[in-house]
């Protein structure tokens, strides 16, 4: 599956029409490929725009033959070279910016197809990076990930990650544990020569050390984690209190219908909105009630499986109508925040335990943010976390649960028993530091991880 001698193509761009639209071209043949394609007589000259023309042979649905010698063609295009190894995948690079036009676009994709190149699978370009050694394993999911920003701080974690912070750090704790088990090594090897590579008291010190590094990479983990990952938050209440209006208010558009009529909305709604930079999955449920309609009662049904895998329940009521202590109770037991919504309205109740908003006015909507975020326990999310990944996290979880088996293990007096003991262990925390760069990654994790990026990344 990781052949990377052939040639590959995809659209770079997204599926759609756009100004412009790149075609990718990665392998040994990219650039005479591309030569077989354009109209441009000289070889392309490495990393300088060459604007030209897509020449192809007849093509069906393009008009036939225009021009006597028996060529068409079909689009102006802006031809980059970037000759191997200094591209994005390693291999010949070249990219050709026509219009963004998806016709011409496929046009051109199979156009190289007939001439030798292969259609790239998802991620193929990255993952060619990646076994090429221009990036590590953390910085190929960095991309994806910068990809799929919602959030500005996501944003920044994920090219954080991909300029090598995360590279840097990791490389630093496993060069450090490299030269540990060096030393360890010679004194077990040379046990006759009475030479001590390293001291008892000293290997339990650098050890510890090394937990330390760990541990503070750890403790920004779940911090890490939420804004790589982000937060549902289910939107339920009773019919007409204004769950929709308050959906629509927090997302910033009119996604949900908003109607007089109780039992108005009957499916799920969701919207991927940025909380204080936090990326919420916000979803809008249906009314709860007892209802003898098939249809709404499917969708309270659905409403309350939104509420259990949901981090957080904002439960609206509405304070102009008299309220029901039992209404509170249709909310289910994970988190929520109760949240009395028509504060424009003369109130016929007020109670401690809300937060008071007009979905209508927009009163109150900045507190009740404020008061998300702290429920989420999500506030300090200025700083950008290290460690985002699950993957990741766990890896050096596991690098520090073998630390601090190796650091017992050095206390123990065993003598050169004890030392194989340690050994083992901080072989074990290398082999777990080694898989996060991706050095020791089987092939199934990394067609897992690649399979996630878009054609043409
Ligand atoms: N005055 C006032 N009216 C509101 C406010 N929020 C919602 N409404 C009105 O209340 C009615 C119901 O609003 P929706 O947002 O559709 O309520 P819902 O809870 O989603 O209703 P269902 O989907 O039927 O369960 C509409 O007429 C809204 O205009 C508010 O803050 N103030
Ligand atoms: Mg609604």
């Amino acid at each position: 599956m990781f052949s990377t001698t052939d040639t590959i193509i995809a659209i770079a761009t997204p599926p759609g029409r756009g100004g412009i639209g790149v075609v990718r071209l990665s392998g040994p043949d990219a650039h005479a490929v591309a030569r077989r394609l354009i109209a441009h007589d000289a070889p392309l000259e490495p990393r300088h725009a060459t604007f030209t023309l897509v020449r192809l042979p007849p093509l069906r649905g393009f008009g036939g033959t225009r021009n006597a010698d028996t060529t068409n063609d079909i689009d102006q295009v802006v031809a980059l070279y970037f000759p191997a190894p200094a591209s994005y995948t390693g291999d010949d690079v070249v990219e050709l910016s026509a219009h963004g036009s998806p016709v011409v676009l496929r046009a051109i994709v199979a156009a190289a197809i007939d001439r030798g190149a292969r259609l790239a699978e998802p991620g193929e370009f990255t993952l060619r990076a990646f076994l090429n050694g221009r990036i590590d394993l953390t910085q190929a999911e960095a991309v994806a990930d910068l990809i799929d920003a919602a959030t500005p701080l996501q944003a920044r974690a994920a090219f954080d990650q991909l300029q090598g912070t995360l590279t840097r750090a990791i490389g630093e704790i496993d060069a450090a544990l490299f030269d540990l088990i060096a030393r360890l090594e010679a004194s077990v090897d040379f046990p006759e020569e009475g030479y001590h590579f390293v001291e008892a008291g000293e290997l339990a010190a650098a050890i510890d050390r090394l937990i330390a590094r760990l541990g503070a990479l750890l403790v920004g983990a779940r911090r890490g984690r939420l804004v790589r990952e982000g937060l549902q938050i289910a939107i339920a209440g009773k019919p007409n209190v204004g769950k929709s209006s308050v959906f629509n208010a927090l997302a910033g558009a009119s996604r949900a219908i908003v109607a007089d009529a109780p039992g108005t909305t009957r499916d799920l709604v969701t919207e991927v909105v940025d909380l204080d930079g936090l990326r919420v999955t916000l979803i809008d449920t249906a009314g709860l009630r007892e209802t003898g309609d098939e249809v709404e009662a499917q969708g309270v049904d659905r409403a309350r499986q939104a509420q259990m895998v949901s981090d957080l329940t904002l439960f609206i009521v509405d304070r102009s109508q008299s309220l029901d202590p039992e209404d509170l109770l249709q909310s289910t037991d994970n988190k929520r925040l109760i949240v009395a919504n028509k504060a424009d309205l003369p109130p016929a109740w007020r109670r401690d335990d809300t937060v008071e908003i007009s979905a209508k006015t927009g009163e109150g909507l900045d507190a009740l943010r404020t008061r998300i975020a702290q429920a989420l326990d999500a506030e300090p999310l200025a700083d950008r976390p290290e460690l985002t990944n699950v993957r990741h996290i766990a890896l050096v979880q596991r690098a520090y649960d073998a630390l601090g088996r190796a650091r017992a293990a050095s206390l123990a007096d065993g003598g050169s028993l004890s030392e194989e003991f340690v050994l083992a262990d901080l072989q074990d925390a290398r082999a777990a530091l080694e898989e996060i760069a991706g050095r020791r990654a089987p092939d199934d994790l990394l067609a897992h991880i690649f399979a996630r990026f878009c054609v043409g990344k």
